[in-house]
């Protein structure tokens, strides 16, 4: 077999911080035993560390130099073609009982499943390094901080998770000598990125991750959305807090009233751009402000949800980014990013569909291929991704380090929906929120392998991110509200509605900022809405629409209800419901007999 991670070897004081804590040592020579790698590299996270990293991975190909004074310190990485995104269909979770995943988890079981990947990561890194990767999740002085391990070969792996997370020396020092405090256990290695040797394996029971045959994004960042989701919601849940896939972002009035908001929306389609949105000029004075952009942690305090952004930095989708969409997007990846699968231009640039300017006349395509503008298929994949530091974003919170986290006024959920779905609404209460949650539907995107633009129900977000039941976890929503004195509001939105003729109806992007508004309004007790049978709408006149270029009917397709398209969607909640058999809970069967007696009214 070709060797896909060639061993590095550094020089004295790189690659040898070895922790003090006799757990993570067993642990990491159990792993050697079975991988047998050529050397351990012990992570620190030091520039030092990270600047030979990259001079290696450049000399390996691994990472492709970039026009230094067009990206300053950002390099390019193509991933093997038959690994572009997170693969569903063969990530598992390995809990004792088929039950305690779920019915929307595959599941394995766990014994046969360690056997499996034991011999398959059986000298796995024989010629290769294997790098020892400490990382923290969350501010330092936070209750919800939480440690973890990621063994890898791969320095590509080791690269991002330096963006992504805080790793290094700061972890090692939360975690202490403690051999029995708890960390998260990843393993992963490339194997020959084979898609038939192709497992992410989670055992919530044992705090435990192994991934095999990946080296793209979710697969192998272990600390997204295998630690911080899928373990996450389960640690969540037997604790008592809460693992979201939502991005946290500060909304702050010209008078300087501040609100934080969590909105869960399913994997590319748009939370990295509500994360960072800018407000169009009729809204002078306001202020929106970055915690996170897609995971948020959070606990109960005084009664109400208080959240933290477990990340560090931000693995988000580049086509489609561009000054226009996502001007803080841009000024984030204009330095210190790592790109993955976008094309390369004849300067040594990058380039993607959707960003400003015209396209070059050739280029070479996420492949490595020529490329020209004449070209059919896409330069970038649509699924190419940057990663780069929260740091480099302009409209980064001043409280991203708070430990106790941000106050959470209101939790929006959405996906894309053509029909059916208005501009926004607001739940009536806590429960019938969970309601607007566990039936949210989008259609499909890239971020996962598989058909594009298919209608899916994915609760909260989260079906291909809950570690466990879903029917639990919709419990675990409703006895958290039971605990919640000061709730937020939930509210649903739907920036993707189209007309008749296919075009959207919403502009989207800044002008979101008017829908963000009226959510303030309601948490702050005023703003006018209607009654309806699905929740509280606003009416055209409740939204602030000046200055935008909108026409009425427009305005009343976004915000109307069509009873024949509805009467089609509550089946399909019913239908989503009973294909999960008996686990969901009896109060979201009654929410629906209440949503099917309100269009009776
Ligand atoms: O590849 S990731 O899972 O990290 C991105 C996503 O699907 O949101
Ligand atoms: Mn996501």
């Amino acid at each position: 077999m070709k060797n896909l991670a060639p061993a590095i070897f550094p020089p004295k004081g790189i690659g040898d911080a070895k922790p003090g804590n006799e757990a993570v040592l067993d642990w990491v020579h159990e792993i050697a035993i079975l991988t047998e790698p050529e050397n351990i590299f012990w992570c620190d996270g030091s520039d030092r560390e990270n600047e030979f990293l990259i001079a290696e991975s450049l000399k390996q190909n691994v990472l492709i130099e970039l026009n230094q004074d067009k990206v300053p310190r950002s390099c390019l990485h193509r991933s093997n073609p038959n690994d572009v995104a997170r693969v569903e269909q063969f990530t598992f979770v390995c809990t004792p009982t088929k039950d305690e995943a779920g019915p929307t988890n595959n599941w394995s079981e766990p014994r046969e499943t360690y056997a499996k990947l034991r011999g398959l990561l059986k000298g796995a890194m024989r010629g290769r390094t294997m790098f020892v990767i400490p990382y923290m999740m969350g501010p330092p002085d936070s209750p919800l901080t939480k440690i973890g391990f990621e063994i890898t070969d791969s320095k590509y792996v080791v690269l991002s998770m330096r963006i992504m997370t805080r790793m290094g020396e700061i972890a090692l020092k939360r975690l202490g000598n403690d051999s029995h405090a708890e960390w998260n256990r990843g393993v992963h290695s490339l194997l020959d990125v084979n898609p038939e040797r192709r497992f992410i394996c989670h055992f919530p029971q044992d705090n435990t991750i192994i991934s095999v045959g990946s080296g793209y994004g979710g697969n192998v960042l272990l600390s997204k959305k295998c630690f911080a989701l899928r373990i996450g919601s389960y640690l969540a849940r037997t604790q008592g807090w809460m693992a979201e896939h939502m991005l946290i972002l500060g909304v702050e009035s010209p008078e300087g009233r501040k609100h934080y908001v969590a909105a869960a929306f399913p994997s590319a389609c748009g939370k990295t751009n509500f994360a960072m949105l800018i407000p169009p000029a009729h809204f002078k004075g306001w202020k929106v402000t970055t915690v996170g952009d897609d995971i948020a942690w959070m606990q109960i305090r005084d009664g109400g949800l208080y959240a933290v952004n477990p990340e560090n930095g931000y693995f988000g989708v580049v086509p489609g980014t561009s000054y226009k969409s996502n001007p803080n997007a841009m000024r984030s990846i204009a330095h210190d990013t790592i790109y993955t699968n976008v094309a390369l231009t004849d300067d040594g640039d990058v380039w993607w569909e959707g960003k400003n300017g015209p396209p070059p006349a050739h280029a070479f395509d996420w492949r490595g291929d020529n490329w020209t503008s004449q070209s059919k298929e896409k330069a970038a994949h649509p699924n190419s991704r940057f990663t780069t530091p929260m740091r480099n974003n302009p409209a980064l919170d001043a409280d991203i380090e708070n430990g106790e986290g941000v106050p959470i006024s209101a939790i929006i959920f959405g996906g894309r929906r053509s029909d059916t779905v208005p501009l926004v609404y607001q739940a009536f209460d806590w429960n019938h929120g969970i309601y607007l949650g566990a039936t949210m539907a989008s259609e499909t995107t890239a971020a996962a392998a598989g058909a594009v633009g298919r209608v899916r129900r994915d609760p909260m977000a989260m079906l291909p991110f809950c570690g466990y039941n879903i029917g639990d976890y919709f419990q675990h929503w409703l006895d958290i509200g039971k605990r919640l004195t000061n709730p937020p509001l939930i509210f649903n939105v739907n920036w993707f509605r189209k007309g008749a003729d296919g075009t959207f109806l919403w502009p989207g992007f800044g002008e979101n900022m008017r829908v963000l508004e009226w959510i303030i309004d309601r948490c702050e007790g005023h703003g006018g809405a209607v009654k309806s049978p699905i929740g509280w709408l606003p009416s055209p006149h409740d939204l602030d629409l000046a200055e935008l270029d909108i026409d009425h009917n427009a305005v009343d397709e976004l915000l109307g209800l069509d009873h024949e398209e509805w009467q089609k969607e509550i089946a399909a909640h019913k239908e989503f419901f009973d294909s999960l058999g008996s686990v969901v809970p009896e109060e979201l069967q009654k929410q629906r007999d209440q949503l099917v007696g309100r269009f009776k009214l």
